[in-house]
């Protein structure tokens, strides 16, 4: 077994078993690209259970979200059904190391989006958006890593709620955002913290799935980002998102 297949398995089997993993690249040695590697590796035994990819995730998007984790490049992940949760319903939180969620929007495409796009291309590409929330659980100690570990580490990624679909014909490029948690506002953002507008997320998705050779094809769901800091919650908990003009995603969290 080579490294990338080493930490691959490494990193899956932790999300599996929602058991926590040492940080083994403090130094931050590995390559970008071996670091992309491993998390297509470890994609790819999470498809061999059966999963299927069903979109991409945005990482680092906004400035809130690169001060809490002391990073400051754009990363992506990549999204599977078994990630999704219904919007309203149950969370788990036992299935998770020490889980996170985050203020987010979605973008559903109607058309393939490949490369280097407009803005305009990009906008042209949407069938609908909506409020969202992203559950992110990194599988390292303490929440803690390095620009490598974290994109090997599929950006955290692990969860995600979708609230309704909206027209896509509303300017998303500034819509007040209140994370609640048992309908106390923890946080408030903008869609506009997200790269000055989420549809630049949406630009930096098209160009990174493509580079990777993994085009966003029809049908794919793109997440945007954070768009405030990251929250814990706790079992017993109701947490929800309410975006202007958007409406709400939400769930409820179990033990
Ligand atoms: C990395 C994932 C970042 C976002 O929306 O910025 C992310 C992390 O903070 O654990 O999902
Ligand atoms: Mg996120």
């Amino acid at each position: 077994m080579n490294h990338i297949e080493k930490y691959a398995t490494l990193l899956d089997d932790a999300a599996l078993n929602a058991q926590e993993v040492e940080q083994f690249d403090k130094d931050s040695t590995l390559s970008l690209g071996d670091a992309y590697a491993i998390q297509a590796a470890s994609i790819k035994l999470r498809l061999e259970r059966g999963e299927h990819r069903v979109g991409v995730k945005m990482g680092f998007t906004s400035r809130a979200k690169m001060i809490q984790m002391g990073l400051s490049d754009v990363i992506w992940g990549r999204l599977t059904n078994q990630m999704r949760v219904a919007e309203g319903g149950a969370v788990e939180h036992s299935r998770y190391v020490h889980p996170r969620v985050e203020p987010e929007i979605a973008f559903l495409l109607k058309k393939p989006l490949v490369g280097n796009i407009s803005n305009a291309e990009a906008l042209a590409a949407v069938e609908a958006i909506a409020p969202a929330l992203e559950i992110i659980d990194s599988r390292y100690k303490d929440f803690r890593f390095t620009l490598p570990e974290v994109i090997a580490d599929n950006a955290s990624s692990s969860g995600f709620v979708i609230g309704d679909w909206a027209s896509q014909k509303i300017d998303f490029s500034n819509l007040g955002m209140v994370l609640s948690i048992d309908g106390e506002v923890k946080q408030v953002g903008s869609t506009a913290a997200l790269l000055g507008n989420p549809v630049r997320s949406l630009v930096a998705a098209a160009r990174l799935a493509a580079d990777a050779g993994e085009p966003l094809e029809t049908g794919s769901i793109v997440m945007a980002g954070g768009a405030t800091s990251a929250e814990w919650f706790f079992p017993g908990q109701y947490v929800s998102v309410d975006v202007q003009k958007l409406g709400r995603a939400s769930f409820h969290v179990s033990a």
